[in-house]
């Protein structure tokens, strides 16, 4: 094949699935009814596809929840805790989120991107057996509809990779002996199924996650290309340069390999005399980020690697799910900006403009290509790419500017401040988006009410939330965030440099969606963003009021960035202006912030050689926000989604006075790790997780606590929930937040 690309977003144009799915949660749509959406969205999906201009199609992408998932459930290994649940939909969602009495699978993110996905759980009981009834389903469906389908499966190696050992079990890659006959066994499934071509996902190649990687892909797809009834295989690497495992692949007999060349560099596959057996699938169009590609520099890297690969594919460079769906449905976008955007519809048009212009000669596509250059020539002349203000305040920044007093001076003078008890109680910052929260922000959108009624109600919430936390008995009070559609896009919003999509939603988790803003320009503060809502909060109340703010790193990883300067650079920029508000929160009074980085890990690069260099850039931003106020402030921030092993040094070096860090799912386990790294601030160790509807009794959470006092100081332990509620209902938050205020007053009492 000649045109394609590596899967597609699942979640619907119009967040279909979305609705479809929480409408089967909530018993208003049948399995049926949820599988006559699912199988219309991808007939439409891979209608587009074709449509496009693509001669093979990737199925079995689609996913209720998640592809992990999924995956987990082909080889039969979801935990025993979910095997009593008869029905398969239902059991595949308990093991996503949980029910009454049943903890899900762990999260955590997806590479370097802002996907999350589940966690499988490996034991020495795990016994691995082959069910592969939804990729054959998938391929059933688009036979029946007349596609050339390429069933899409994750690979044993990134299967195992990204699991983790449940029990006393050993590492899962160890188990890849396992695996290795199952995907021999779908291959000859897939053969009989009349597929050509089946894609083997493999991202866990780009990356150091477990050590031989090259020789395991040798080996494995060694055993799996020797297999002799079976499809064509490809093995799809993304995300970065697969390195030395190129070449072991290219020694296989596995008949493509797809690379990532937005991320991974031509010279590799130039080097590899035996790509020139292989179809080399080249990711030259940008799968995971906006930026229209520049189809000149796209057609030449496709002209240097024509003579090094046996045959050569046009592609995304990785799946389009992490990409809006398209351009068309943005009415109110700058239509300069425009001219500079490519999502995923836009980008399969590329696609199939590359793969003409690579077999017909650019002459065939004048059309596109001089758009193309018109479009970018615009680009590189717009002044909002600098402002010079910016860029000399940053140059005169200084290692003074980024450090605070002595850690153990400050939460003296803080504690004489602010007088709380022993284990403070609080919560991470965002309460329940409510019904009548939405119907405002609804209301302001069709203009049904005006910006000072829409205040108003936001008033009214936020007067709400301080009532309930008083009735609760929480020490350490926020403001709620009703006025906050989400955490990164809120500021964004505000903040010159960016801009917002109308209908940019790209999947979360499950069914829970973000629509990232786009950086484009040098950013500023153009006036105070949260002053109001924290001093309004603030007068309602005796107890402190944290004020509310995302961290610069984290405002970054979930915006999709400007790919024209390093992103350590945009990092700075956005530092500087949380770094303005942090010193007028201070001003009106405010006497704790919070700076929230949940994503922190997640912009963690995947090779270990890189790792440093992004850790130290990612700590001075943090500091440069934080370091502008005096010692008597506390700064607080907030982690979460992720295994912290790698970061938790830089978690220390961030120097907050209070980390707030997901815990529960992991059991503590993160204090020891703290620790070990010479963390001696406070800590707040979730106790309970907010994932899931789940509300744990107080007896559970004083377990929580007494563990934690294991690990930590009294005077510095922090009780907290996971993360923040906006997902939850009032009612589960309310029982839930009355136990754990319940369990810290009866440690509380304990210690005394
Ligand atoms: N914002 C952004 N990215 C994120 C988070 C976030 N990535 C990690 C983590 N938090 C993901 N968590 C969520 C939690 C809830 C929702 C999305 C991501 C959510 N979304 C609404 C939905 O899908 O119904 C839509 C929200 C809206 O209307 O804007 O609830 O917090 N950027
Ligand atoms: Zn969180």
């Amino acid at each position: 094949f000649t045109a394609t690309t590596l899967g597609t977003a699942r979640i619907g144009p119009h967040r279909e699935c979305k609705r479809a799915v929480e409408g089967y949660w909530a018993d208003r749509v049948t399995a049926a009814g949820l599988d006559t959406v699912a199988a219309d969205l991808r007939r439409r999906s891979w209608e587009e596809l074709t449509a496009a201009g693509l001669d093979s199609i990737p199925v079995n992408t689609f996913s209720y929840y998640d592809h992990m998932l999924d995956t987990a459930v082909m080889l039969d290994a979801l935990p025993p805790r979910v095997a009593a649940i008869e029905d398969p939909l239902d059991r595949y969602f308990a093991a996503a989120r949980g029910t009454a009495d049943i903890v899900p699978l762990e999260m955590t993110k997806w590479f370097d991107t802002n996907y999350h996905y589940l966690v499988p759980e490996i034991s020495s009981e795990t016994t691995f057996t082959l069910h592969p009834d939804k990729v054959l389903a998938e391929v059933a469906q688009a036979h029946g509809t007349g596609i050339a389908a390429r069933p899409v499966v994750i690979g044993p190696i990134t299967f195992l990779a990204l699991a983790k050992a449940v029990g006393d079990g050993p590492a899962p890659i160890t188990r890849i002996d396992d695996l290795v006959p199952l995907y021999a066994e779908l291959l000859d499934r897939l053969a009989d199924a009349g597929v050509e071509w089946v894609q083997f996902d493999e991202p866990a190649l780009v990356t150091d996650v477990v050590g031989g990687l090259p020789d395991l892909a040798g080996s494995v797809y060694a055993r799996l290309s020797g297999v002799t009834r079976r499809p064509a295989i490809l093995v799809a690497t993304y995300f970065g340069d697969p390195g030395d495992s190129l070449a072991a692949l290219a020694r296989t007999a596995v008949e493509g390999i797809a690379v990532d060349f937005v991320e991974g560099a031509v010279e590799t596959v130039v080097a590899i005399p035996e790509l020139s057996e292989k179809l080399v699938v080249a990711g030259v169009v940008d799968g995971r980020n906006i930026w229209r590609t520049d189809l000149d520099r796209a057609l030449a890297t496709l002209g240097t690697l024509l003579g090094s690969a046996g045959d050569l594919a046009v592609s995304t460079s990785c799946s389009t799910l992490h990409v809006p769906y398209s351009l068309a449905e943005e009415d109110l976008l700058d239509p300069n900006l425009r001219g500079w955007l490519a999502f995923a519809s836009e980008k399969f048009g590329e696609v199939a403009t590359l793969s003409r212009a690579l077999r017909l000669g650019r002459e065939a596509e004048t059309e596109a290509f001089d758009a193309c250059r018109a479009a970018l020539a615009m680009r590189g002349t717009d002044n909002r790419l600098r402002d010079n203000a910016v860029r000399d305040r940053l140059a005169a920044i200084s290692d003074a500017d980024v450090t605070r007093g002595d850690a153990a001076i400050r939460i003296t003078e803080q504690n004489l401040r602010l007088g709380l008890p022993a284990l403070p109680t609080t919560t991470i910052g965002s309460y329940p988006q409510t019904a009548a929260i939405r119907k405002a922000r609804a209301a302001l959108r069709s203009r049904a009410i005006d910006r000072d009624e829409y205040l108003r109600r936001m008033r009214t919430e936020i007067a709400d939330v301080v009532a309930l936390q008083e009735k609760i008995g929480l020490d350490v009070l926020v403001h709620g965030e009703p006025e906050r559609n989400d955490m990164v896009q809120y500021f964004a919003e505000q903040l010159d440099g960016f801009f917002a999509t109308d209908n940019g939603w790209v999947q979360s988790y499950g069914t829970r969606c973000v629509r990232p803003p786009i950086l484009f320009g040098d950013v500023s503060r153009r006036a105070p963003m949260t002053v109001d809502w924290i001093t309004y909060a603030q007068s309602l109340t005796d107890k402190p009021v944290k004020g509310m703010l995302t961290g610069p790193v984290t405002i970054l990883a979930w915006s999709f960035v400007r790919d024209d300067q390093p992103v350590s650079e945009s990092a700075s920029q956005i530092a500087l202006a949380i770094r303005d508000e942090t010193v007028d929160l201070e001003r009106t009074g405010v006497g704790i912030i919070q700076v929230d980085e949940p994503a922190l890990r997640e912009l963690l690069p995947l090779r270990d050689a890189d790792k440093q260099a992004y850790l130290d850039w990612a700590v001075r931003a943090f500091r440069l926000a934080t370091s502008g106020i005096a010692d008597t402030t506390q700064v607080h921030t907030h982690l979460c989604y992720s295994e912290f092993g790698e970061v938790i040094g830089a978690i220390a070096a961030l120097d907050a006075d209070v980390t707030s860090i997901e815990a529960a799912r992991s059991h503590m386990e993160v204090l020891d790790d703290l620790n070990a790294a010479g963390f001696a601030n406070g800590v707040g160790p979730g106790v309970y997780d907010i994932h899931s509807p789940r509300v744990p009794d107080a007896g559970e959470i004083e377990r929580l606590l007494s563990s934690a006092l294991d690990a930590v100081d009294v005077q510095r332990l922090w009780v907290n929930p996971d993360c923040g509620l906006k997902t939850r209902d009032t009612e589960e938050v309310v029982a839930s937040l009355t136990n754990m205020v319940a369990a810290a007053r009866t440690v509380r009492a304990s210690l005394s």
